[in-house]
């Protein structure tokens, strides 16, 4: 798995650092400190960055020595001259640094007033309330010290889109003649992160499956080697448990392992209230099997309708089941747009007709062309004079291509207090505004709620981009009233984003039903900085349909003259 940004920017915070801890040239550590804010703070994944070809060298406080060393870092998962470094200090102190709260001047105090060497030696010191003896070490301090210090590194979820990746060449190694190979658990719930892949096979060999699934080149530690049962680490830290199943068991193992936990146990006391038995092998009368071979059969003799992986969760889904009122979900095939997308006019890789050529290949009957604004001065955001030259162009475009408009539009940025970057007559003139909040990710609850709705009461605003503007793994949402926003949303017709960039999924499955719920409509759209990008909607819609979200709930199902009236404030 490459190394992500929050990974990155620890990294060069560590490094700097030790170089304090060193006495090495002040410049120099606050370089590396300035490095590791300007990747903390990126909207976009730096492994995505670089396959995207965008190049580094031209972020503030990148220069083309550090932009050498991130790649390096992305491509190895190591930093060269941290591991240096860290043999240059004494006993475990380099990997101290990494904790957070200990800088320089924490650990230079601990070194020499508690002696503490190891790790070992800081969880005991800890453990002794010697640590809250030091100045400037409060409970809070050493509470997220000894929280670290415990973390196992198997408590990781990976981001679905990897996992896909991984899942996708092992199936590869695995399918054969004759046999069928599934992956089932939350990766086929497709929830947006999965802890392990829980891998099905049907055979009548499940130890040859078996021995096969440990020869796979990607395994890095073997966990479990049974005769139909195996469980490996892949080298991606990524684990994965595989069952072997004989056929007529097939549905009721693919039911079990596809979970969830609680969605089985609701099954398996509605199963019970007839007087059967259900479990991984089967549905039983007594000793008698009566389904098992394929999920629909299970469902169906337990009296309901057949539930689709992404509503197992419990939320109802099984009552309504019963009643056969299940919502018709929305799938990539009722798509017929994208409306968030950039352009190398601000910072995508493609000019507009390349992107709008690529949707169009898709299937995509329109495009809204949404590059930043502004005050997004790293990525030269557009400003009224830009954006008209953008107009003209996109005019051309579209008396030139065939088979796909591209709409006008932006992704203004929300200002602190909750004003655009954009004056109103501009963006009256745009078809499309997407409102983001790139900044000031840690305002109170209040404040951020109030600043949102305020940027959502400007009647130019279409759609609220990324809502939370959480980066799954490295930046947690920021702290709103969802509700209030949704209640906002829907009193003033403006609609939400569920951005389907992998790295995003914002707003989330359950904010989406919520959504849903109070008659909010929402746009999912990829945000694509690249034509490969365009590609991701297929993740946008997996959180849609976990949040129950069918067709009508989604604002580009509809074709471009219905899109436009909804679009209308
Ligand atoms: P994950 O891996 O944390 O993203 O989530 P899952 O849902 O893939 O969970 P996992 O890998 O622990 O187990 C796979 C499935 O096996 C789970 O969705 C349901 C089933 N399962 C596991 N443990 C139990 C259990 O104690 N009872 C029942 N009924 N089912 C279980
Ligand atoms: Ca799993
Ligand atoms: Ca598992
Ligand atoms: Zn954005």
């Amino acid at each position: 798995m490459p190394t992500q940004n929050a990974e990155i920017a620890a990294m060069f915070d560590q490094t700097a650092d030790l170089l304090e801890l060193r006495g090495e040239n002040p410049f120099r550590v606050r370089a590396y400190r300035r490095a590791a804010r300007t990747v903390d703070g990126l909207s976009q994944s730096v492994p995505t960055m670089l396959e995207q070809g965008f190049d580094l060298a031209e972020l503030p406080g990148i220069g083309k020595d550090l932009a050498g060393k991130i790649a390096d870092i992305v491509t190895t998962g190591h930093f060269r001259l941290l591991d240096t470094l860290k043999t240059k200090v004494p006993g475990q102190v380099g990997d101290m640094a990494a904790l957070p709260g200990l800088g320089p001047k924490r650990l230079k105090l601990i070194y020499d007033k508690l002696k503490v060497r190891t790790l070992d030696d800081l969880r005991r010191a800890a453990g002794q309330g010697r640590l809250a003896e030091l100045p400037g070490f409060g409970p809070a301090t050493v509470g997220k010290l000894l929280e670290a210090l415990d973390k196992p590194a198997t408590a990781r979820r990976f981001k679905l889109s990897l996992a896909e990746a991984e899942a996708d060449s092992l199936l590869t190694y695995l399918q054969e003649q004759g046999t069928r190979v599934i992956v089932a658990g939350s990766f086929r719930r497709r929830r947006d992160t999965v802890g392990d892949l829980d891998v099905l096979a049907s055979g009548r060999n499940g130890a040859r499956m078996a021995d096969k699934f440990l020869r796979y080149e990607n395994v890095a530690k073997v966990l479990v080697h049974g005769s139909a049962r195996a469980a490996v680490v892949l080298r991606s830290g990524l684990q994965v448990d595989l069952r072997v199943v004989p056929p007529e068991s097939y549905g009721s193992a693919l039911l079990y392992f596809t979970g969830s936990k609680a969605h089985n146990i609701a099954l398996r006391s509605l199963a019970l209230r007839r007087g059967w038995k259900l479990n991984e092998y089967g549905l039983f009368a007594g000793t008698r099997r009566i389904a098992g071979t394929t999920e629909e059969e299970i469902y169906e003799r337990l009296g309901l309708a057949f539930i689709p992986p992404e509503l197992r969760e419990d939320r109802g889904e099984i009552a309504i089941a019963r009643t056969g009122k299940l919502p018709r979900l929305v799938a990539l095939s009722d798509i017929r747009g994208d409306l968030h997308v950039h352009s190398s006019w601000t910072d995508g890789t493609a000019d507009i007709e390349t992107m709008a050529r690529a949707a169009s290949a898709l299937g995509h009957e329109y495009i809204a062309l949404t590059d930043h604004s502004r005050r997004i001065a790293m990525v030269h955001g557009l400003n009224s004079a830009r954006l008209a030259q953008q107009a003209a162009q996109i005019d051309r475009l579209n008396d030139k291509l065939g088979g796909i408009t591209i709409l006008k539009g932006i992704e203004v940025d929300i200002l602190k207090d909750g004003s655009l970057d954009l004056p109103d007559k501009t963006l009256a003139k745009l078809d499309i505004v997407v409102a983001s909040v790139h900044s000031s990710f840690d305002l109170s609850r209040q404040a951020q709620t109030d600043r949102m709705i305020r940027a959502m009461r400007n009647r130019n605003v279409s759609i609220l981009g990324h809502p939370t503007g959480r980066l799954i793994g490295e930046r947690e949402p920021c702290d709103l009233d969802m509700d209030r926003i949704l209640a906002a949303a829907g009193e003033l017709g403006c609609h939400v984003e569920l951005n389907a960039e992998p790295d995003r999924l914002d707003i989330n499955d359950s904010q989406a039903h919520a959504a849903r719920e109070a008659g909010v409509k929402v746009a999912i759209s990829t945000d694509a900085h690249s034509i490969n990008a365009l590609k991701c909607m297929r993740f946008g819609i997996d959180q849609a349909r976990r949040g129950w979200l069918g067709p009508a709930d989604v604002i580009n199902t509809r074709p471009l003259d219905e899109l436009r009236r909804l679009l209308e404030r």
